[in-house]
């Protein structure tokens, strides 16, 4: 298949091996769910949780990515993931096109192996790994992450990666790198999107360096047991949960370490729209609508409401200290 290293079938340690801490995590996890009005299995017992969260199927697509269950504080969650179907038909993928279904339909001719990533500028040891080398930099972990789309939609998506963190240390930034940026791929052999010009290709995004270094920055090289599909930025991609989904850039290139913060592709074509941080926040709004709620996709049956946005996308505990006397209104 796509790369040979991936053996087949997807690996979850058995409960035997769930540590303590993760175990009160899973415990604390629950216990917020049901406080959030999340009853119909309550009484079915907190062991449930173990089995919502196997419940994940691998689609039996592309190569198995074997993963072991993160004990990252924020990486799981509750919440339903959004069926694979949705995931990886309804997308985000402006160098395929600029509609949601375009990813998936023109996505097929994009090679994603063989794969190099740079990794350069102010740091000490600057490399070039191939995507082999890079997948076996650290230990893969599944992680169930929230994405909350600028345009209003959300999903759940059991991504599978390890923290950005692990490559940072390997490359040693030098005290000047404050900022990180993703430089994601262009071929226009295999891109049809980017004959338009709406944005300015490559598309580029940026981190703060405490930001790329927290442990919820996920290098992301699969989902739902398998590696990525091409609409959703294979080889490897970025995954900034409590950011909107933009910041997390697709199909990574090359990693750079700079003194200056990002002028990134959606702060140049639309700077009164878009800011840098892009943390998700429900109490700001985008010019020109709402922030305040976000539409599960997935739900769009009868019942269906929209859901109330959460600051930070939720991970506010997690994360918020890093905006610590910001004002979030300016720093959009
Ligand atoms: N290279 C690249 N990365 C990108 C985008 C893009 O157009 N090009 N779209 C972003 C947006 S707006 C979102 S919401 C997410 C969508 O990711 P998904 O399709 O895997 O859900 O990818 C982000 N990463
Ligand atoms: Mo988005």
């Amino acid at each position: 298949m796509l790369i040979k290293t991936h053996r087949d079938g997807f690996i979850h340690p058995v409960a035997s091996e769930i540590t303590p801490q993760s175990v009160y995590r899973e415990r604390r996890d629950m216990l917020r769910w049901l406080a959030g009005g999340g009853a119909g299995v309550a009484l079915a017992g907190w062991a449930q949780r173990d089995a919502r969260a196997q419940m994940v199927q691998r689609p039996g697509k592309l190569a198995a990515l074997p993963a072991v269950r993160s004990n990252v504080d924020g990486a799981a969650t509750m919440e339903k993931s959004t069926d694979y179907k949705d995931a990886s038909t309804y997308n985000n993928f402006y160098e395929f096109g600029t509609d949601k279904s375009d990813p998936a339909r023109l996505a097929g001719k994009f090679q994603p192996t063989p794969w190099t990533v740079e990794v350069e500028g102010l740091v000490r040891k600057p490399a070039r790994y191939a995507i082999e080398d890079l997948l076996k930099l650290s230990a893969q972990e599944e992680r169930i992450y929230r994405l909350r789309c600028v345009e209003g939609w959300s999903m759940v998506i059991p991504w599978i990666g390890y923290s950005l963190s692990k490559l940072i240390e390997r490359v040693e930034p030098l005290g000047s790198a404050k900022y990180v940026e993703f430089h994601t791929a262009a071929d226009p052999k295999t891109m049809p999107g980017l004959s338009a010009s709406m944005l300015e290709w490559p598309y580029v995004e940026g981190l703060r360096m405490d930001e790329a270094r927290h442990p919820l920055t996920l290098l992301a090289f699969g989902m739902y047991g398998e590696v990525l599909p091409n609409q959703n930025g294979a080889p490897l991609r970025l995954m900034t949960p409590w950011k909107y989904g933009f910041k997390s850039g697709k199909s990574i290139v090359r990693i750079r370490f700079t003194e200056k913060e990002t002028r990134t592709s959606w702060t140049r074509s639309a700077p009164t729209e878009y800011g840098f941080f892009a943390n998700v926040n429900p109490n700001v709004d985008h010019p020109r609508w709402s922030q305040a709620t976000e539409r599960r996709i997935g739900e769009d049956g009868l019942f269906a409401k929209r859901r109330k946005t959460l600051m930070f996308n939720g991970y506010e505990s997690q994360v918020g200290q890093l905006y610590a006397g910001m004002d979030l209104r300016k720093f959009y």
